[in-house]
């Protein structure tokens, strides 16, 4: 017997799953035809080594803004809550090191920017990739990308107001900039990793420079992958691959010529147009950078004052007014004053050694030193200096300056100059000093 037909029903279809929402989220909103695994493997090789110079001579600056004077503690902040020295100078580096290390880092991390901002171009279809949250491996992936984005846009965006002497927030920047870096370097280390065999391959499908040697009629996109940085619907190129890295290296080389003169000084200063402390500071022995002017920390009647003296305190104390330092040994020593922030500026700096006041209290060779400036508020009114750089010949009580009076704005009547130490140690306007025995 046969089974009696069944009418053919029509076959259900499982509902569309929801796609993403329109606009950025969809891949054929991006349409760049430059786009593509390699155009990102140069921008990120590019970065990487910037990156890393700005990282070494970041740590190492870290460490020299804040010697152990004596072994875990440091007169910045005192008993350090952070991982310690990692890499730092030796402690007979030549004097231009420090100037040379801050110098790579504020320089370097300047000019990475329009790298930086060309690599988080080149994808950000990524950062609209949907579903948002996919697969754990995928998620987890995302959320180390939203830690590196972040953790590196934090980095330089607090770099950069730091050396405009513009602080827009209320936590310590050297705390915040310094971890704010350990977030950021373990979080690259991570992407690098992951991200390896990506740029290998990229590199051997399409050369590492070959590329470049296309003009702009023979620019093509890269061979399109699926979830991909390849843009599915390529619009006509309207520049090349070379042309946007030209570009990127335009203003790179814009913000080196304005900005290298703060750190290199000499007759580049003047065109350092983006330089935040200005070009000239007057005429004469004393016209060089100034920081902090006498007026804007209220120190000036003090510091003007003839009856200002000095305290010496050691296993004796003395007090000295500036004629009797004149009195003593002079000595004098061309020094960089190196700031954290990237500037320097070197001069012949005369004044009493250390060491000499040190013998003139009875404070032994291993004694530190901690010195206090009469500027009655402000940041750097206080610091202290390990035993080593006190014995330094080199380190400085200065009086003068290129064979005249400190002025006002450089420290008169007299200021600490040290060779090792980045510019925030040279203390001026100061008041007392005092040698500790370890
Ligand atoms: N008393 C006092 N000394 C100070 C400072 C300060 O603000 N007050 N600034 C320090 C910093 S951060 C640097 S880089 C140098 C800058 O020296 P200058 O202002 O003569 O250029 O001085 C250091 N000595
Ligand atoms: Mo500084």
């Amino acid at each position: 017997m046969k089974a009696p037909r069944l009418p053919r029903l029509p076959a259900i279809k499982p509902p569309p799953l929801p796609g993403p929402p329109p606009g950025p989220f969809r891949p054929r909103f991006w349409r760049s035809p430059l786009r593509g695994p390699w155009l990102t493997s140069v921008l990120g090789s590019i970065l990487l080594v910037m990156i890393a110079v700005v990282a070494v001579t970041g740590l190492i600056s870290h460490s020299a803004y804040q010697p152990d004077v004596v072994k875990g503690y440091n007169a910045i902040v005192g008993p350090r809550g952070d991982i310690g020295p990692l890499i730092s100078l030796p402690s007979d580096a030549p004097s231009w090191a420090y100037a040379l290390s801050q110098g790579a880092h504020v320089t370097i991390g300047l000019i990475a920017i329009p790298v930086l901002l060309a690599k988080l171009w080149s994808v950000i279809p990524r950062l609209f990739a949907w579903p948002p949250v996919g697969k754990p491996a995928q998620s987890i992936e995302r959320l180390a990308i939203l830690l590196l984005v972040g953790s590196g846009l934090f980095e330089f965006v607090t770099g950069v107001l730091n050396i405009q002497v513009f602080y827009p927030w209320h936590f310590l920047f050297v705390r915040a900039h310094y971890y704010g870096a350990w977030i950021f370097i373990s979080a690259l280390a991570l992407h690098v990793c992951v991200k390896f065999p990506t740029v290998v391959r990229a590199y051997r499908d399409q050369g590492v420079l070959r590329p470049l040697k296309a003009d702009l009629a023979n620019t093509k996109p890269e061979p399109f992958r699926p979830g991909g940085l390849v843009s599915p619907s390529p619009a006509t190129p309207t520049i090349s691959r070379r042309g946007l890295l030209g570009l990127v290296g335009a203003g790179s080389l814009a913000l080196l010529i304005a900005n290298l003169g703060e750190s290199v000084g000499g007759p580049l200063r003047r065109i350092a147009l983006l330089a935040p402390r200005g070009r000239v500071w007057g005429t004469g022995p004393n016209d060089f950078q100034v920081n902090k002017a006498a007026d804007s920390v209220k120190v000036t009647a003090l510091a003007s004052d003839p009856r200002w003296r000095l305290t010496v305190a050691g296993a004796r104390t003395v007090s000295l007014s500036r004629p009797q330092l004149m009195a003593m040994t002079q000595h004098t020593y061309e020094l960089p004053i190196a700031c954290v922030e990237g500037w320097s500026t070197t001069q012949h700096w005369t004044g009493v050694r250390l060491r000499d006041l040190a013998a003139l209290v009875g404070a032994s060779p291993d004694a530190f030193l901690e010195v206090h400036s009469i500027q009655p508020k402000g940041p750097y009114r206080h610091t202290a200096y390990p035993a080593s750089q006190v014995r330094d010949d080199r380190s400085l009580l200065a009086l003068c300056v290129n064979g005249v009076d400190l002025s006002l704005d450089h420290g008169y009547p007299a200021r600490i100059i040290i060779p090792a130490l980045p510019g925030v140690h040279c203390t001026k306007w100061l008041g007392s000093m005092q040698f500790v025995e370890a």
